[in-house]
């Protein structure tokens, strides 16, 4: 989060984070539509060199908090694993972390080892995954080689114990309540925060 009190600004970071191709995009994508007009628009950025997407939009029932306005910034991550310095740096300042895992069996090692590069990256800032809000989108639900639901609870969840949602990002299903989850999060804490 960062306050802005010269410009009376709260800004709320949110990362979706995951291996690639998970649907991290696709999800950014689906909610530039679906608040078309009421967002500053997707934006590809560049951190650390890696391309990535940004999209800016005031979170629903909470455009103003006291005198400041509010603001989401939802950013997917440069997923090769190999770019870890750019995701540690878009990591500065989260509040939230969605971690979009690719439901695909054969991806379970790839969304292992991401939630471990999470893991890592946030202790660079001190952090524990316990530190943010984080909410597991088990994704990719349509597909037949699908992984059950306790079988990814088990192996990728088993240690973060976050709420966990299910999706098909290409279809729309599941995005929306995941970002409806969030922002319930971040409001009541910002709101525990500065009040109301
Ligand atoms: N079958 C299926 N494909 C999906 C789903 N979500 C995303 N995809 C596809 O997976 C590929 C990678 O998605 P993308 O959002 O670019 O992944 P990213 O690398 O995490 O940003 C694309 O071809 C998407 O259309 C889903 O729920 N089901
Ligand atoms: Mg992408």
């Amino acid at each position: 989060m960062i306050v802005d009190i010269g410009e009376k600004v709260i800004k709320l970071k949110v990362l979706y984070y995951g291996p690639p191709e998970s649907g991290k995009s696709t999800n950014l994508l689906y909610i530039n539509e679906k608040f078309k007009g009421k967002n500053l628009g997707l934006k590809e950025l560049e951190t650390a060199g890696q391309k990535h997407l940004s999209l800016i939009l005031a979170p629903p029932g909470l455009e103003k908090l006291r005198s400041f306005t509010v603001w989401t910034e939802l950013y997917t991550v440069p997923s090769n694993p190999e770019y870890k310095t750019a995701r540690r740096i878009l990591l500065r300042n989260v509040d939230a972390v969605v971690f979009v895992a690719d439901s695909k069996i054969e991806r379970t090692n790839e969304n292992f080892q991401m939630i471990v590069d999470l893991k890592d990256n946030l202790t660079a800032y001190g952090l524990e995954t316990s530190d943010i809000f984080i909410l597991m989108q088990y994704n990719k639900r349509d597909l037949p080689d699908a992984a059950p639901i306790p079988y990814l609870q088990r192996v990728l969840n088993g240690s973060l114990k976050a709420p966990y949602t299910e999706a098909i990002a290409i279809q729309g299903v599941g995005v929306i309540e995941s970002l409806n989850m969030v922002f319930e999060k971040l409001i009541e804490s910002l709101k525990t925060k500065y009040g109301s």
